[in-house]
């Protein structure tokens, strides 16, 4: 009886021991058999207690299965951590890495955006969002477009099922905006997406993202607004000496409006990119109208000012000779991958 007591306890000890070491689960599951297993000591434990008198069973017995229920909640409870450390070391195994694996990075929208937003940062204008969807009245209205407006069908507009909301067709739609919040002076660069409803082709988008730049205050004239062109657009495509011309536009909400070409940034006598002219239309812009100013609580007798717009995707299309828009939100990797 002594003998059988002692091995109880040995056996509880070395097989509490040995299951604290294990590290696999093929280990722990040598150790079940060795101990619980049909073989195991423990049931060669029970056999011995036939040749016991009945006193000495009914003591040992209940020994015995207390040992047995013991060996086998430390058996689960050491399944479960071994269990638990392989499922962390799949998903941390930083040996999983292998070289030439495809890694994320910034889109080129965020790259452009970042890239315009440095720059005019640079000439200290602010950074300004605005709504994607919007209203009639700051797409349109505010900018001196008012409701019948030839130039509110030349913008294809998408409009929403909620009355009086669109998606802004321009970025333009920030000024009021900004107007509105700050007292002049004021110099705004806002980046952002623009919808129309047009039909796709490699230059034309529905969806696509436009730079509207916004200075105002006492003084402002055309020379301010050709220097501010020229620095952003020689920044931008990295050439000092790219030059501008100017041509008249319309706009409704700039007096006068002008549209800015550049010369172009890859040859001097005329290439494909420029179509042999040796200039490029770059940017809308001119002076804001006074009407625009009065919409925002701005008296155009004090102050004056000018805004300037462009597409960013045209920008870079000609920047990175990209020849097709709609590669940009296109999800194809290998054009992803050049930025
Ligand atoms: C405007 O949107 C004016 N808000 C720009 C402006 C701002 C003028 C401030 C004066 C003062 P426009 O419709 O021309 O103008 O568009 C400006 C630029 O957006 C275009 O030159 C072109 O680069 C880009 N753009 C216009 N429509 C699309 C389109 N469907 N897909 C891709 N880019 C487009």
């Amino acid at each position: 009886m002594k003998k059988i007591k002692d091995t109880i306890e040995k056996i509880e000890k070395s097989c509490m021991q040995s299951c604290s070491k294990a590290k696999t689960a093929d280990e722990l599951e040598q150790i079940r058999v060795e101990y619980l297993g049909r073989n195991g000591k423990i049931a060669e434990l029970m056999s011995t207690l036939k040749n016991c008198s009945l006193e000495e069973k009914r003591e040992l017995g209940p020994l015995l299965n207390t040992l047995k229920t013991l060996l086998q909640e430390t058996y689960e409870t050491h399944k479960k951590r071994i269990d638990a450390k392989s499922i962390t070391k799949q998903l941390f195994d930083v040996t999983a890495y292998r070289p030439h694996q495809l890694r994320g990075s910034t889109h080129i929208y965020t790259q452009l955006i970042h890239e315009l937003s440095t720059i005019f940062i640079s000439m200290g204008y602010t950074v300004a969002d605005g709504p994607e969807v919007e209203t009639e009245y700051y797409n349109f209205t505010t900018l001196n477009i008012p409701e019948d407006h030839p130039a509110r069908d030349s913008h294809d507009t998408f409009w929403l099922c909620s009355p009086d909301r669109l998606l802004r067709t321009h970025t333009s739609s920030v000024q009021a905006h900004e107007m509105e919040k700050t007292t002049p002076p004021l110099a705004v660069f806002a980046p952002g997406r623009a919808y129309r409803s047009e039909a796709t082709d490699a230059t034309h988008d529905f969806m696509f993202t436009q730079g509207e730049i916004l200075l105002i205050n006492t003084d402002v004239s055309i020379s301010n607004l050709l220097a501010t062109a020229q620095e952003f657009l020689q920044a931008f495509f990295g050439k000092n000496d790219l030059k501008i011309r100017v041509r008249p536009g319309y706009f409704p909400f700039v007096e006068p409006g002008l549209e800015i070409d550049g010369s172009c940034p890859f040859c001097t006598t005329g290439c494909a990119i420029c179509k042999k002219t040796g200039w490029i239309e770059l940017l809308g812009s001119g002076l804001v109208h006074p009407k625009v100013l009065q919409y925002s609580g701005i008296d155009p007798e004090k102050y004056s000012g000018f805004a300037l717009g462009f597409g960013i995707e045209r920008l870079a299309m000609i920047k990175y000779g990209i020849n097709d828009i709609r590669l940009f939100h296109s999800s194809n990797i290998s054009f992803m991958n050049q930025f």
